[in-house]
């Protein structure tokens, strides 16, 4: 019998959850490429969907491909459970709809994905739930905007785009001490289930954008939820089933469970590579700061240290330059091997512009409220060798005049 906890975070990512082989017993999962289940029986299937008799029924609820990726997720983040949705926004929102009523309130970190913002800010208001931003890091202001109708207190480990770090372990007993029955959830995407495991921090839900980190390779959209066993069952047969029906496919799970077995490689490449471009672009005369959680410079390297895996920062970062934004296109544009696109998370270097992109749900003020200006890049940095992606880089930079 496989016991992941004797078991180191390798072994896990590629063994945890791996089913018994049936029939001509595959070493690798056979794709259940299945809508629906056959029943033995009207009282099977009535025992089923009572939820008495463990079982199939149908794909948008269950389906063996998305379970056992979503088993060895949940054993990597050091959750009771897990699950997959069809999106990391399908993940948040099973969650959010799974739990919230009218009077609700949210209280969630100031800096966040565009698309949660959006719905933060526009979405869920219209249905009387109230939502407050604080800055996460600042524990005084999380406890003064706790209310007693506090459902969640809703943060990103590593903020997109400017990788802000939260004290996720001295927030979640801020939370919980003002509030014990606020759900604590984190999004756990930048630093992927290898970096950080929020849940071992004190966190109850961790969501993931699984089209990132987790699935590795840029052709899945995908979502995952960790936390107790109880709650994963409730957000299934509830926020899942009939409040986003966000589910996953067999094919997209199964191309998740291929990329998640080299995570830890992956992840020690990108941040490996990550370093030196960060120290690279700290160095040039054009560049104005660099947000990486790995340097000396960002402010909150020294959790990062505690917080992170040891000596790994990560592979996202953002930079400013020192140029108005249409240089900051026009560079962006020159570059080759860096490409112009959204997501992260990809063997292949990505670069984007956040204020007319993944933010532009952030009017430019309140963006420049966050530190977050036009002349802002993010790059995910690949899995290229680092020295092609910095001379990629360098031959723009170098093209930026800059005034002495
Ligand atoms: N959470 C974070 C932190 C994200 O960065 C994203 C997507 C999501 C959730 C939503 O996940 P999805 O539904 O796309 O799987 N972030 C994107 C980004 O920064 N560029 O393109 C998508």
């Amino acid at each position: 019998m496989y016991n992941p906890e004797e078991m180191g975070f390798s072994t896990n990512q590629i063994h945890a959850a791996r089913p018994e082989p049936v029939g001509p017993a595959p070493l690798q999962s056979p794709i259940y490429q299945t809508s629906t289940y056959i029943f033995e029986s009207t009282q099977q299937g009535a025992a089923r969907f009572a939820l008495e008799e463990p079982g199939y029924i149908y794909t948008r609820l269950h389906n063996p491909n998305a379970d056992e990726v979503a088993a060895r997720i949940a054993t990597l983040e050091g959750g009771e459970a897990g699950m997959l949705t069809g999106s990391g926004m399908g993940a948040i929102l099973s969650v959010f709809w799974n739990y919230l009523k009218a009077g609700d309130h949210i209280l969630s970190d100031s800096t966040l994905y565009g698309c949660t913002y959006a719905f933060l800010t526009t979405g869920v208001t219209r249905f009387g739930v109230e939502v407050t931003f604080v800055d996460f890091n600042d524990l005084e202001a999380v406890r003064k905007a706790v209310r007693p109708n506090t459902r969640f207190a809703y943060c990103e480990t590593a903020t997109n785009p400017d990788l802000k770090v939260i004290d996720i372990a001295a927030m979640s007993k801020t939370v919980k001490a003002a509030n014990p029955d606020t759900l604590v959830m984190v999004d756990n995407t930048f630093t992927s289930s290898y970096l950080v495991q929020p849940i071992k921090l004190g966190a109850d839900i961790v969501v993931h954008s699984v089209t990132k980190y987790l699935n590795g390779h840029g052709d899945v959209i995908a979502g995952a939820i960790i936390s107790t066993a109880e709650r994963i069952k409730d957000i299934t047969y509830c926020g899942l089933k009939y409040m986003t029906g966000a589910c996953i496919g067999p094919f997209d799970s199964f191309l998740i469970g291929r990329g998640l077995k080299t995570l830890d490689i992956r992840m020690d490449r990108h941040s490996d590579n990550a370093m030196k471009v960060a120290r690279f672009l700290e160095g040039h005369p054009a560049v104005r700061r660099v947000c990486y959680p790995g340097l000396e410079s960002h402010p909150q390297h020294e959790l990062a240290a505690r917080e992170f895996r040891p000596g790994r920062f990560g592979g996202i970062m953002s930079f400013e330059l020192k140029c108005d934004r249409e240089r900051t296109s026009e560079f962006a544009n020159g570059l080759k091997l860096c490409t112009l696109a959204v997501s992260l998370g990809d063997a292949i270097t990505l670069i984007e512009h956040p204020a007319s992109m993944t933010h532009n749900t952030y009017t430019i003020e309140e963006l420049a409220e966050l530190g977050i200006s036009e002349s802002l890049l993010r790059l995910s940095v690949g899995l290229e060798d680092p020295d092609d992606i910095i001379a990629d880089l360098k031959r723009e930079l170098d093209k930026i005049e800059v005034e002495a």
